[in-house]
């Protein structure tokens, strides 16, 4: 897949959730350095700099992806000459990758231990890192069963119970709005992040908000798994992200709409750090209150 074929696959969601979609674009970005013909460094740097826009053009939410890009590029055009640069750029988004892999296996482990006994859980999109969580307390003998929200519009909830069946984890398949139906059998909630802000917000897929509320009103904890390179950079301190909003039809097919009919497209929610217990990281369990120091110290570099 060239860069031009990464970056559509990501807009149009075949690659997806933050972590793949931050991996994708490192890797895009290698194999961008490795076929470069050019032997001018200035227009190394261009090329390679046009080449990491296109890639943050593509979907605005997760800090992932900027992050991703700008650890792949750190320190690269500091370097002598191309080939210096090149090589940089080659081991950064190795580095990348391969850490990116770690921090997803290491959180599973920790959040393996957040259910004491057997229980039920409750998530809603696909992330990996909650699925890593997931299987580690399924092998802890902990599971009972998984509720897994279908995800509307997109329904990645089908990917989901697609993944946690291979694994023989007792799921469940529900819609949306049955999320509050069910809380009262549910023991903990654990979901993806596509973005922890600096204040502590978790920002994760539509619905995850109004999960968190149900959950705060029935006395459910909610865990969020976020690796290291999902948290704001320092550089970005009380910045906001964007919530992106995509097609109506991803709803609705357009020519079924009424005239006047208006479609609002949202696929991302903020939730706010005080419904949120805990945000699992591959460095540590942390309080959303902590993540100013969190960012400082993990990465506060870029
Ligand atoms: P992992 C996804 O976004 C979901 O919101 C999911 O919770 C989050 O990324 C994190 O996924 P989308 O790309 O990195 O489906 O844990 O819009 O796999």
């Amino acid at each position: 897949m060239d860069l031009e074929e990464t970056a559509v696959s990501i807009e149009n969601m075949t690659i997806r959730g933050a972590g793949r979609i931050a991996r994708a674009a490192a890797s895009a970005l290698k194999s961008y350095a490795e076929n470069y013909q050019g032997d001018d460094y200035g227009d190394f740097k261009m090329n390679v700099s046009k080449a990491a826009e296109r890639l943050l053009s593509t979907r605005p939410t997760a800090i992932s992806l900027s992050n991703s890009i700008s650890l792949t590029l750190l320190d690269v055009f500091g370097q002598a000459d191309l080939e210096a640069a090149r090589q940089k750029l080659i081991q950064n988004a190795e580095n990348f990758v391969s850490n990116s892999n770690s921090a997803v296996a290491r959180i599973g482990a920790l959040g393996g231990t957040l259910l004491e006994k057997p229980g039920t859980i409750i998530t809603i999109c696909n992330s990996s890192a909650a699925i890593s969580a997931i299987e580690q307390c399924h092998r802890a003998g902990n599971v009972k069963r998984v509720y897994a929200c279908e995800t509307r519009p997109k329904r990645q909830g089908l990917i989901t119970i697609k993944e946690l069946a291979a694994k023989r984890i007792p799921v469940t398949l529900i819609v949306d709005s049955a999320m509050r139906f069910v809380m009262p059998q549910v023991d903990i909630v654990f979901t993806g992040a596509d973005t922890v802000e600096s204040d502590g917000s978790v920002i994760n897929k539509i619905g995850t908000a109004a999960l968190a509320s149900i959950a705060r009103e029935h006395g459910v904890p909610v865990y969020t798994f976020a690796e290291t390179y999902k948290f704001m950079p320092a550089s970005k301190h009380s910045e906001r992200v964007k919530i992106e909003e995509r097609s109506v039809d991803e709803i609705i097919d357009p020519d079924e709409l009424p005239a006047g009919v208006e479609v609002f497209n949202p696929v991302f929610d903020r939730v706010p750090p005080e419904l949120i217990t805990g945000i699992v990281t591959e460095e540590g369990i942390i309080k959303p209150a902590d993540a100013p120091g969190f960012i400082e110290t993990h990465i506060g570099g870029i």
